[in-house]
């Protein structure tokens, strides 16, 4: 008997190098990603040729309830704290990512606070950019990047790009310096600058010191984008 395999199948499945790419709100992630691509001369190849693809921790924040979408409005729900995440997805699509696999990601509404109807596929590249405020935050998904990236920018800066942003996206300048000094200011300080110097530190502990002697983990301040 004669089995027909298709052709994919047999072709050895692309495992791309994934980088992770950090920083506060605002900072100039995206745009960070977005200028990669762009000096590789990949802005402009159709989705299914591209090498280099960008996901964005962003598609992954959870479904609101009617009573948090109420809040979110508002100004006075958390979506800087880990929770907000859908975790479970992100660590799975990561995963398959990782393995080669092509992925569907949710694609996210900031105005109106939710997920929408529309997925993106991302076929598989040999390098996949990760970026998003909390990318580091997880041992398991800061365990899958070969290389990270943390944008520094001074607050100053990041606050007033902020207040931009948010405006076009809707909402009153009240509201956005207050979820910048309920939520945003205090879950960076303590889920995102903090938890990286612990990181390093417990790399130092356990005598992991060739990642970082060897350049491979890109952190904090000294070696950040400027
Ligand atoms: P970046 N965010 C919203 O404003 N609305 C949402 O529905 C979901 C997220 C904000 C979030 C976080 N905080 O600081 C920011 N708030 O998006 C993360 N408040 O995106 O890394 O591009 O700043
Ligand atoms: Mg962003």
């Amino acid at each position: 008997m004669t089995t027909i395999r298709p052709f994919e199948m047999e072709r050895p499945r692309h495992r791309p190098f994934l980088i992770g790419v950090s920083g506060g709100t605002a900072s100039g992630k995206s745009t960070v990603c977005a200028k990669i691509m762009e000096l590789l001369g990949q802005n402009k190849v159709d989705h299914h040729q591209r090498k280099v693809a960008i996901v964005s921790q962003d598609s992954f924040y959870r479904v609101l309830t009617l009573d948090q979408k109420a809040k979110a409005l508002k100004g006075q729900y958390n979506f800087d704290h880990p929770d907000a995440f859908d975790n479970e997805l992100m660590y799975r699509t990561l995963k398959d990512i990782v393995e080669g696999s092509v992925v569907e990601v949710p694609t996210y509404d900031f105005v109106t606070h939710s997920r929408l109807q529309d997925r993106i596929t991302v076929y598989p590249a040999d390098v996949v950019l990760f970026e998003g405020i909390l990318v580091f935050y997880s041992q398991e998904v800061r365990d899958m990047f070969h290389m990270k990236l943390f944008v520094d920018t001074d607050s100053d800066v990041r606050l007033s790009h902020r207040v931009l942003r948010d405006m076009k996206r809707d909402r009153d300048l009240e509201q956005i310096l207050n979820q910048y000094t309920t939520f945003v200011k205090p879950a960076f300080e303590e889920f995102l600058a903090i938890n990286l110097i612990v990181q390093h530190i417990q790399d130092i502990l356990n005598g992991d010191l060739c990642k970082w002697q060897h350049g491979g983990v890109v952190n904090g301040h000294s070696r950040g984008f400027k």
